[in-house]
């Protein structure tokens, strides 16, 4: 349809959120304004990430995060601009940065009611070849009256209030879950705004593509090494799944949720709760995925039903379609 080539009638992230929050009759805007400052930080970030080359980003800041890993300018700079949005929204009290050890609490003058948990520059590995990148981001709401405690940002990831991420990849993309499905929203770089371009997204429920570090192998549980050798050799005549495997959370979880499989970060014998931090990295991704049709699993339980202890706590995590959560689900119930 040749109208089509100028769309006139936009949906932008903004509009889309306002339209949302409007059933909710107790709704002040709060989150509406909340999820601005977000999206100000992924495009901050996301100009940054294009221009690494140019700016002379690239490279070591000569700190080290948390974690212990090499952390990059381009980390340090992602964080500091999440962190300066979110406290200056005036909506937020708890931020828990995977850069920052400690959890960051609101002065009182500038204290809203929502924790966000978020890792503000995730896959920092494929920075300095320009493969996708990301932010990832989960968001809890306080009650009223409630003191601003730690306790807050240590619930389990169903109490989440939305979840969502944005790649930084041959174009820009943010999917957000309020609770009510899947969004994905593209950058339009001449507008600036996020523009709807993937309503209601739903997994596939079986998929054809499994996604795990597989140089890790030699250290796998046994529920993990059958299932991967079942993706390769199928017991029941179906096709090999394929491999695909970028090292971005993001990157991999955006493909997963479109064209359906299943992403791993198991545990293994070096590192028993895997690799992948349960606050913002597996909680965000798993609440996604269980809004988009599909389910998240620990090797033990839902992972939205974990508890954690401590804020930079790790968890094996498994996520994807929904039968081919299923079938791992079924191997590690096999085990005990
Ligand atoms: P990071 O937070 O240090 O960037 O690490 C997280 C990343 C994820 O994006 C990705 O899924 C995983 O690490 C890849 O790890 P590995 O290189 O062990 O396969
Ligand atoms: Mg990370």
């Amino acid at each position: 349809h040749a109208a089509e080539a100028h769309r006139t009638d936009l949906m932008t992230i903004t509009r889309f959120v306002l339209n949302e929050q409007s059933k909710h009759p107790e709704s002040r805007g709060d989150f509406t304004i909340l999820l601005s400052h977000i999206v100000l930080g992924c495009k901050f970030v996301c100009s940054a990430v294009n221009k690494a080359g140019l700016a002379k980003l690239f490279g070591l800041a000569g700190e080290t995060n948390v974690q212990g890993e090499e952390q990059k300018k381009l980390d340090v700079l992602s964080n500091e601009v999440f962190v300066k949005a979110l406290i200056s929204s005036g909506r937020t009290c708890i931020l828990v940065s995977e850069e920052d050890e400690e959890a960051i609490f609101v002065e009182p003058s500038k204290r809203g009611r929502y924790c966000v948990v978020f890792d503000p520059l995730d896959g920092s590995s494929n920075i300095d070849c320009g493969v996708s990148i990301g932010t990832i981001f989960g968001i809890y709401h306080m009650k009223d009256g409630h003191e601003s405690t730690l306790d807050y940002v240590l619930q389990p990831g169903k109490n989440m209030l939305a979840a969502g991420y944005c790649m930084y990849g041959s174009s820009c993309t943010l999917v957000l879950s309020t609770g009510t499905g899947v969004n994905g929203f593209t950058l339009d770089p001449s507008l600036g705004e996020f523009i709807l371009t993937h309503p209601d997204i739903k997994i596939p429920k079986k998929g054809t593509i499994y996604s795990v570090n597989e140089g890790n192998a030699k250290n796998w549980d046994g529920p993990t090494a059958q299932y991967v050798e079942r993706c390769k050799f199928p017991k029941d005549g179906s096709s090999p799944k394929s491999l695909r495997y970028i090292g971005s959370m993001v990157a991999d979880v955006h493909r997963t949720l479109l064209y359906g499989g299943i992403f791993l970060y198991p545990a293994d014998k070096r590192s028993p709760n895997g690799k992948l931090r349960v606050l913002y990295e597996v909680f965000p991704m798993s609440f996604l995925m269980e809004q988009a049709g599909g389910q998240a699993f620990t090797g033990k339980q839902r992972a939205l039903e974990l508890v954690p202890k401590k804020i930079h706590e790790r968890s094996p995590i498994f996520l994807g379609s929904y039968d081919d959560v299923e079938e791992i689900k079924a191997l590690y119930a096999a085990e005990e």
